[in-house]
């Protein structure tokens, strides 16, 4: 982690220190659905025990009470949208992407087998609060299409198409 960064991102971020700029409409939108899928208890705030839900929620009954804490931790405080979203922000600007990607993947992932598999990711997005719709996976498969092998989506380190996104 280095504070001095995010201090310095704050001080450069002058006049487009608002984090929703940063993002494009639409993407908004998802990031969107994404919290208040993990947001259970709908109170505007993901907790550990939203973590727990969500993953209780799909039978994933046993996962560490340390790995939650270690997602909670990413952010300085509660987890709001704001918050998520300039989480998120921070990500994509560079900073230790890599521990917030496969922490983020660990929770997908809490048996460690090191692969999310695409039909859990599917029934977690279509059974939880704002459902996907079929075409909506569909699309989401298009743009991020599942490795055919098995398994489908693997995290084996820095992959040669996490280019950054264009700006
Ligand atoms: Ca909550």
């Amino acid at each position: 982690m280095a504070p001095k960064k995010a201090k310095r991102r704050a001080a450069a971020g002058e006049g487009s220190s608002n984090v929703f700029s940063m993002f494009e409409q639409s993407q908004i939108q998802e990031y969107k659905e994404a919290f208040t899928i993990i947001d259970q208890n709908r109170d505007g705030i993901i907790s550990k025990d939203d973590l727990r839900d969500v993953l209780a929620s799909m039978g994933q009954l046993n996962t560490k009470n340390e790995e939650l804490e270690a997602m909670i931790k990413e952010a300085s405080g509660p987890i709001n949208f704001t918050v998520f979203l300039t989480m998120f922000g921070e990500k994509l600007k560079g900073a230790d992407p890599e521990d917030v990607i496969v922490n983020a993947f660990k929770v997908l992932d809490p048996e460690g087998t090191g692969s999310i598999k695409k039909e859990f990711l599917e029934e977690l997005l279509t059974t939880q609060c704002d459902r996907f719709t079929k075409d909506e996976i569909k699309n989401m498969w298009q743009a991020f299409p599942p490795d055919v092998a098995d398994p489908p989506l693997t995290h084996p380190g820095p992959a040669p198409h996490a280019a950054p996104p264009p700006s």
